[in-house]
């Protein structure tokens, strides 16, 4: 499936307090904004963590959001980064634990790259717990640069239980 312009991809991920409460209210102001509503929402995954080792195992999610034509790219990153304050996010390390990571995933077939916002994401493609419920959200997806996310999925290494997902 190719991407209409519409399309938006919405990458959830907590791994302090309570991980999946924590998913669950930012998904419900996510879906509360005016002119976005949700096409489907993955189911909640466990996830070994990336990047840095030592920190608890996160709770990932995916959106995908239809807009109307109000939305740009720049507003939408500064409504997502509002979220994550009004949730008690407090900045910490780069990779480090956070209650609450609100990452834009894909903005239609945009591709972007200024400092603070690059699209699609940078992560999207090596990292399982987003290409899964990615997959699981929207099987047979095209990404920007005619990638399948199924076929980026099949040359990680990671290993799926249930919804748990390791990746080292
Ligand atoms: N987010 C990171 C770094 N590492 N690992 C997992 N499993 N899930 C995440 O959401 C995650 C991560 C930086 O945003
Ligand atoms: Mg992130
Ligand atoms: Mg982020």
């Amino acid at each position: 499936m190719h991407l209409h312009k519409q399309d938006i991809f919405i990458s959830l991920g907590s791994n302090m307090g309570d991980p999946t409460d924590n998913l669950k209210q930012a998904s419900d102001l996510v879906q509360a904004l005016p002119g976005l509503s949700v096409v489907k929402e993955s189911s909640i995954y466990r996830t070994e963590p990336q990047g840095l080792k030592d920190q608890d195992w996160f709770a990932n999610q995916v959106l995908w959001m239809r807009r109307d034509k109000s939305w740009h790219p720049r507003t939408l990153l500064a409504e997502l980064k509002e979220m994550e304050k009004r949730l008690g996010r407090i900045p910490g390390p780069r990779n480090g634990p956070r209650l609450i990571d609100l990452d834009m995933l894909l903005f239609g077939n945009t591709i972007m790259s200024e400092e603070d916002l690059i699209l699609p994401h940078p992560g999207l493609k090596s990292r399982a717990f987003v290409l899964i419920p990615l997959v699981e959200v929207c099987p047979g997806l095209i990404l920007p640069d005619g990638s399948k996310a199924e076929s980026l999925l099949q040359g990680l290494e990671f290993r799926l239980e249930g919804h748990k997902i390791f990746q080292t």
